[in-house]
Formats: structure tokens, C-alpha cells, sequence
């Protein structure tokens, strides 16, 4: 019975110096060296390998390496094998730091300020007061709710949309399409935290930039799929946004040419807003794989209904 980890290679010894002090009866490989494939009972992924049901026939549980699951093919997933998301706190701690930098540097137009450094100008921006800076944050999950709690400290009106209905302290909770309009419409910083489905591809587009506030800004943490990239660009042209800050992109890492790489408005980041810390990651798995050997509820289980 051995657990293969396959993802990021150096915090992958790190995984394996940890399994060892905590789990040393459950043999920990690092992927390539998968041995012996039908004694795989455990995968941890970021991208998944071609053909896991055929090559790994006795699998129990597959793990995302991280919060998001949507690099998986669900139909080349055994179906009774549960996939779980990574449930770990430094992920959450990671989110709350960047989207934290991210909003105050919109808030405090740092985007803008750097432009001028490169520039040469020495201008003032007039500093517009947290609370009139209405700061809207889109999936009200696991890292949207610890994020609206920490932007709690500094003043901004919040909001959030989501799926389904959420009530949540000093927040103007939006539920459903039917509402985003008017969630859009009283949002000045803008922050994805959405998963990509089916329903969230392609969300951050020109309509619902035109739905904004004049020269609002654009924090995407969630996937680069969210965002459709040409309608950033041109948004931004139009004067519809004034800048944003992306952590992640349609391709990653981003091709050399991007418009993205030298635009002035635009604070690009490689996918860095938060990472799973081994240490924490390797007691939630085995935290996981001794609730699914006693038949108990598995946190982090992914509906692969919904997508998520
Ligand atoms: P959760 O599953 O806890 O939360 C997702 C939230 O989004 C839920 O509240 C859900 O609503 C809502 N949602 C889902 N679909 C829709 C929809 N169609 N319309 C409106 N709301 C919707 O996820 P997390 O908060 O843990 O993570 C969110 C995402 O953040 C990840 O999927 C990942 O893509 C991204 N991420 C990015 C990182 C980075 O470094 N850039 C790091 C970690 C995560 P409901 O309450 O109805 O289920
Ligand atoms: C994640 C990520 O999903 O790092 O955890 O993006």
C-alpha cells in the first residue's frame, strides 16, 4: 500500500520528510518513481496523470494538491473513488495575505503610482477614504470568507456574490445571477474567488466589466480561465477599469509576447497567492485517509456534480 505524490518536486521531499516522522507504516513515493502501480492506494496531484483508472486499479482516494480542482478530468476518475481538495490552513492564511496586498494596493493606486516612478513623475493621487471604497468579493467559499473577515480590519463597505445565499457579518450578502448586476453595480474593487466550472468560465468578461462602476479595479486569485483576457485589455483601454492585479492566467506560466507582461495597469504575479505548506497538507491527508478507513465524512470531498 504505498501513497504517490505527484506535483511540485522540491516541497515533494518535504511531503516525504513529514510522512516519515508521522506515518512511517505508509510508504511515500514521489512521482516518477511510482513502483509498483497497483499498490498505489493514495494520489496527491496538482496535474493529474493520463489514464489513473487503468494504471492505478486499486486506488481509494485522489487529493488536489491544492484548493482548486478543476485541472481534473472528472470522467477519467474512477467514479467511487472520492476526490478531495486540499482543506489545509496555510492555503487559507496565503489568500488572505495576497488578496489583503492586493486590494490595498488598488485602494492606495499603487499600479498607478509605479507607472510614474518608471516614468519619472512626481505626482500627487488623492487618497479616497476605505470607506468610500466598496470592495466586492466574488465566491463567498472557504477563501472568500477569510478574506472578507480580514478587509473587515480597514473599513471598506463589503459585499459578496455566490451561488447559493450566505449571511455573513458587515457583508451585503448577493445570491444568484439574477443579482449580480446589482452587486457589480456598488463595487469598485473587484475580487475572484470563484472555482472554474462549466458556470464561472469566461465570467470576467467586457459585460460584466461595462456592470462596474467607472474605472473600477480587478483582483483575479481564482483561475486565469475565469477571466477572458482580451476583454481585460480593451476594458482597460476604455477607461471601464482602471487597473488590476492577476495572479493567474489562461496559460501558465504566461508566453513570452503577452500583452500582460509590460502593460502599465496591469500588477501580474505567477500564480503565488497562496501555496500548500507541506507540514499542514501531509496531517490533513492523513487526517483524511483515517477518516475514509473508518467510514467517517471526508471534508474537502469534491461534488463532481457541481465541479467543485
Ligand atoms: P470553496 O469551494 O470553499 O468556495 C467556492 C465558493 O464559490 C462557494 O461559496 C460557492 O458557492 C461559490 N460558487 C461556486 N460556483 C459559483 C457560481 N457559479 N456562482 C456564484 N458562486 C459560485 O473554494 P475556496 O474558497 O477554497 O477556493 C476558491 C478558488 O480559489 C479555488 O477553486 C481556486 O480556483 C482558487 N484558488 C487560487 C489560489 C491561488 O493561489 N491563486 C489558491 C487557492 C485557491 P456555494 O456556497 O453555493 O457552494
Ligand atoms: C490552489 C492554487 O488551488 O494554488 O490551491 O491555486
Amino acid at each position: 500500500m504505498t501513497f504517490l505524490y505527484k506535483a511540485n518536486a522540491t516541497r515533494g521531499l518535504e511531503w516525504a520528510r513529514h510522512f516519515a516522522a508521522r506515518a512511517p507504516e505508509l510508504p511515500f513515493r514521489l512521482w516518477p518513481d511510482i513502483g509498483d502501480p497497483a499498490e498505489v492506494r493514495y494520489l496527491a496531484v496538482w496535474s493529474p496523470p493520463e489514464n489513473i483508472a487503468t494504471t492505478f486499479r486499486n486506488l481509494e482516494l485522489v487529493f488536489s494538491v491544492g484548493a482548486g480542482v478543476d485541472q481534473f478530468d472528472f470522467s477519467q476518475l474512477p467514479p467511487h473513488v472520492p476526490l478531495i481538495r486540499m482543506l489545509e490552513p496555510g492555503i487559507a492564511e496565503g489568500m488572505v495575505e495576497y488578496a489583503t496586498m492586493a486590494v490595498l494596493a488598488l485602494h492606495r493606486d499603487l499600479v498607478h503610482l509605479i507607472a510614474q516612478q518608471r516614468q519619472q513623475i512626481w505626482r500627487e493621487i488623492r487618497i479616497t477614504p476605505a470607506a468610500k471604497r466598496r470592495v466586492g468579493v466574488m465566491g463567498l467559499g472557504l477563501l472568500g470568507q477569510a478574506v472578507l473577515e480580514r478587509l473587515k480590519l480597514f473599513g471598506f463597505p463589503l459585499a459578496g456574490w455566490n451561488r447559493s445565499p450566505r449571511t455573513i457579518e458587515g457583508v451585503t450578502c448577493y445570491a444568484g445571477r439574477e443579482t449580480l448586476l446589482d452587486f457589480l453595480a456598488q463595487t469598485d474593487i473587484l475580487l475572484c474567488l470563484l472555482p472554474l466550472t462549466d458556470e464561472t468560465r469566461g465570467i470576467l468578461n467586457m459585460s460584466l466589466f461595462e456592470a462596474l462602476p467607472h474605472g473600477a479595479q480587478l483582483v483575479n486569485v481564482g483561475r486565469g480561465g475565469h477571466l477572458v483576457e482580451a476583454d481585460l485589455i480593451a476594458a482597460l483601454e476604455r477607461g471601464l477599469l482602471s487597473s488590476a492585479v492577476l495572479d493567474v492566467a489562461e496559460q501558465e506560466p504566461l508566453p513570452a509576447g503577452h500583452p500582460f507582461w509590460n502593460h502599465p495597469r496591469i500588477l501580474l504575479t505567477p500564480h503565488i497567492a497562496s501555496m500548500t505548506t507541506p507540514e499542514t497538507a501531509v496531517e490533513f491527508v492523513l487526517d483524511t485517509i483515517g477518516r475514509h478507513r473508518r467510514g467517517e465524512i471526508l471534508p474537502g470531498r469534491v461534488d463532481r456534480d457541481r465541479g467543485y
